[in-house]
């Protein structure tokens, strides 16, 4: 009788796709450690993490700092909820408003929530403070966004994976082509738009990066149509793009900012909104909140992990790591690779499918020898690895993508 062997991965992959509900499609690769830039599976293979948990992850897994912290505030108090005041909640919000420069902060748990409550504060805004009449306030949004995946969030989309299916939509949004002022400078000439929700750089459309200026130039038509200029710097914030807030690249200080993921080293969710007291003040007690947003643990963590961007310049090392990683990725003479984008440690290629191989097949060679990462959209790979990363260990990375990329080309 033959027996047959099943790993253990083998066995827990077929538990996820027999419980779990078939929403993703993972790479077959089943984690169960993690630190600093290296994951390890259950058959005990280490891996560069080159996603990061979708730049979650900026400080490195488990950061020792930020795994003390969540610790120490875990034996002591979790969850009070925002019926009571708790200790560590005021020590938070004036450390997050200092560090980022805003009067105020609203605690909210993921990056979806913190994007609906962007838009509900810009809504008030709207009718308390611009005037716009009742139902009338529209949030202009830009084609191949990616914000969350509530119906709201959803009804803004343009990719249908996202939003097919899930009508009737939310209305109230007008969506303009992404990089081009000409398209926005139309769109605000309508005297009912209160707000125009960006991403600086557009993530899960492929880390398409605009136009030096476009942001800059976005800002003052906002701020000449009086319009609120809306930051979702949910995967670009938090040192990620090379500085602390991709915006800061240009200048630019968001009216509302929009983070998430790192802002807790990927520990737990934690996202938060930002803004000054003329628009956070519109909403007023009752009208707004969360079981979970602003809880004690998740305030002792997301000090420890904006602590620790700072004290080991996570945004110098993204920006001149970053600058290394894409001039070594270009020197790669492949014709497999069509295009290496991105900026700070957010980076994409570009995939040419070749002889039927495509951008998965690579992502599995690479897994194959050692380095984690994801395609989107078919042809496309990010590459964004914990910000803690070494020089040296850019270039082991880089010698593992290159002899992937040559593996799957000559296969
Ligand atoms: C998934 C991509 C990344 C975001 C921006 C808000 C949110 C996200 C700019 C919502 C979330 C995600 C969610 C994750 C995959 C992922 C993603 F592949 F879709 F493109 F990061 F690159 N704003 N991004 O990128 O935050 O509610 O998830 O905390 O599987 O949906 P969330």
């Amino acid at each position: 009788m033959e027996t047959q062997i099943v790993t253990r991965s083998q066995e827990l992959i077929e538990l996820e796709d027999k419980y779990g509900a078939h929403n993703y499609h993972p790479l077959p690769v089943v984690l169960e450690k993690g630190e600093g830039v290296f994951l390890w599976d259950v058959e005990g293979k280490r891996y560069f993490d080159f996603l990061s948990a979708y730049s979650a992850v900026n400080q490195g897994h488990c950061h020792p700092k930020i795994i003390g912290a969540l610790k120490e505030q875990a034996g002591k108090l979790t969850l009070t909820s925002r019926a009571f005041y708790n200790n560590r909640l005021g020590p938070y919000e004036k450390y997050i408003t200092e560090y980022f420069g805003y009067d105020k902060v609203l605690p909210m748990n993921s990056g979806a929530e913190a994007d609906e409550t962007a838009l509900k504060l810009c809504r008030r805004w709207a009718y308390d403070k611009k005037g716009i009449p009742e139902n009338k306030a529209k949030i202009v949004v830009c084609e191949g966004n990616f914000h969350g995946r509530t119906i709201t969030i959803i009804s803004m989309s343009t990719d249908p994976d996202s939003f097919k299916g899930y009508g009737p939509y939310t209305p109230g949004f007008e969506i303009v082509p992404y990089n081009d002022i000409d398209g926005l400078s139309n769109a605000l000439e309508d005297p009912n738009v209160a707000g125009f929700l960006v991403e600086p750089i557009q993530g899960e459309a492929g880390v398409y990066v605009p136009e030096d200026g476009y942001l800059k130039k976005a800002y003052d038509l906002c701020k000449a149509k009086n319009v609120l200029f809306i930051a979702d710097e949910v995967q670009t914030g938090i040192a990620r793009t090379g500085k602390l807030l991709a915006c800061a690249h240009e200048g630019v200080r968001p009216d509302i900012l929009i983070l998430g993921k790192a802002l807790s080293g990927g520990v737990m969710p934690v996202s938060a909104v930002l803004a000054d007291d003329e628009i956070m003040l519109v909403i007023k007690p009752g009208e707004h909140g969360s079981t979970f947003g602003g809880n004690p643990l998740a305030c002792a963590v997301a000090v420890a992990a904006l602590e620790v961007v700072r004290e080991e310049n996570l945004a110098e090392r993204a920006e001149e790591l970053g600058d290394i990683f894409r001039s070594e990725l270009k020197k790669i003479d492949n014709p497999m690779i069509e295009l290496v984008r991105g900026k700070g440690l957010l980076n994409a290629i570009v995939i040419k499918p070749t002889n039927g191989k495509k951008a998965w097949d690579v992502c599995l060679k690479m897994a194959e020898n050692g380095l984690l990462a994801k395609p989107t959209h078919e042809h496309i790979i990010r590459f964004a690895p914990p910000l803690v990363i070494s020089r040296e260990q850019i270039y082991e990375a880089l010698e593992i993508i290159k002899k992937s990329i040559e593996e799957v080309y000559n296969a």
